[in-house]
């Protein structure tokens, strides 16, 4: 019998059949095994030798790598595990509604995501988008949260969200605080259209990414949500765009989850931007995922009521599991929220979503001068600041041309 075909090898004090051992192969098949070289003829003392080809190349390598098989990453070499987290809006300043000192909650948070990382074997990180509040946030602050998510030492992922890039332009990304960390190889920006693959000993996983832009929502969602599954176990889609669970205002561009999931290959798409977030939504086999915000801005009842949280996702030879996992370092909403003041956050992207609907597909660039003189008109700029835009804007031209 194998075990005792093991116990044999183990008085002999081999290697291979230890770690064969811990690695948990108990099956009855009975053993093994083409002597490296320098190993000890001992395979001559076995009662039964019957050599089967997936168990001798799993002890071949599990001599060459005992690490991997020891008892503790022994579950790891069957499993992938990614960390989604997304809308984390870094600013070195107070937002409208907080009463705490956001950065400090920012450090804390991201502090508590690379330790959950650790604790779980993560292989990588997910970011969904809108890593930064601006394009360009203060220095130090950035540095102290890629410091600290760069401290999980595993690759980080992202797509770019609005609040990370120019005008609703990833062709800006460039000059972003987000596209120079990916420059520097710290952050990796997914590339839309193109597919990446993280591949364990058993489990490849074909990763894709939407960054937003300002036809999101807008144009054919399929173009953004939706991507074809190759050569993989497993298809995992992110896009920064307003994919929700269910309908919301109609002049708030946005995309169902029904409308998409007929049309994509993705086993868990990981949706962003919706900040509340909602529950997991399967529809035959698909999974949609939006755990939220890891931070709170509005004071909306759903947003003050909710626990920031992100997500665990296990991909192994078995299927796929996820889970949430709240932050323990999020307090309740009412002690960082301002319930007093008014809620702007809504307002405003009204205004900026509204804005972007009205000059689509570079109207802005081919009549600036009537898109400003429409905006003043609509949102009440008093003439003085239309002038000095234009004024700008003409610089702007004289020096580029
Ligand atoms: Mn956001």
């Amino acid at each position: 019998m194998i075990n005792e075909a093991f116990a044999d090898v183990l008085v002999e004090g081999d290697a291979c059949g230890q770690t064969a051992i811990q690695a948990g192969l108990t099956s009855p098949l009975a053993v093994i095994i083409v002597p490296l070289p320098g190993s000890p003829p001992y395979i001559h003392r076995l009662n039964k030798i019957v050599v089967h080809g997936f168990l001798l190349a799993i002890l071949q390598d599990s001599v060459l790598n005992p690490a991997k098989y020891s008892k503790n990453e022994a579950r790891k070499s069957i499993m992938m595990k990614l960390l989604y987290l997304t809308d984390t809006h870094i600013r070195g300043s107070n937002p409208r509604n907080r009463t705490d000192d956001f950065p400090a909650t920012l450090r804390a948070k991201l502090q508590e995501v690379a330790q959950i990382a650790a604790a779980e074997k993560a292989d990588a990180i997910l970011h969904g988008g809108d890593l930064f509040d601006l394009p360009t946030p203060e220095l130090p602050l950035v540095a102290d949260c890629i410091r600290i998510l760069m401290s999980a030492e595993i690759p980080i992922y992202a797509v770019a969200g609005n609040h990370d890039m120019y005008a609703f332009s990833p062709d800006t990304l460039d000059r972003t605080m987000l596209g120079f960390l990916h420059n520097l190889g710290i952050i990796r920006l997914l590339q839309p259209g193109k597919r990446l693959y993280l591949s364990d000993d058993r489990v490849r996983i074909q990763l894709t990414g939407q960054h937003f832009h300002h036809a999101v929502d807008r144009r054919d969602p399929v173009l953004d949500y939706c991507v074809d599954k190759l050569d993989c176990d497993f298809a995992v889609h992110m896009a920064h765009g307003m994919l929700l669970n269910k309908p919301f205002f109609r002049d708030t561009p946005h995309t169902l989850i029904k409308q998409v999931a007929p049309f994509t290959e993705a086993d868990v798409t990981l949706g962003s931007h919706a900040h509340f977030g909602y529950p997991e939504v399967r529809v035959g086999g698909k999974l949609f995922i939006n755990p939220g915000s890891i931070v709170r801005l509005s004071h909306q009842p759903a947003d003050i009521n909710r626990i920031p949280r992100i997500v665990v996702l296990e991909f192994g030879p078995t299927g796929l599991a996820f889970r949430y996992i709240p932050l323990q370092s999020a307090r309740p909403g009412r002690e960082v929220i301002d319930l007093s003041g008014p809620d702007v956050s809504r307002a405003r992207e009204k205004c900026i979503v509204g804005l972007a609907g009205t000059y689509e597909d570079g109207a802005i660039g081919r009549d600036l001068k009537g898109a400003l003189d429409d905006v003043s008109e609509k949102r009440t700029v008093s003439r003085a600041v239309r002038d000095e835009a234009l004024r700008l804007i003409d610089k702007y031209r004289r020096d580029t041309e």
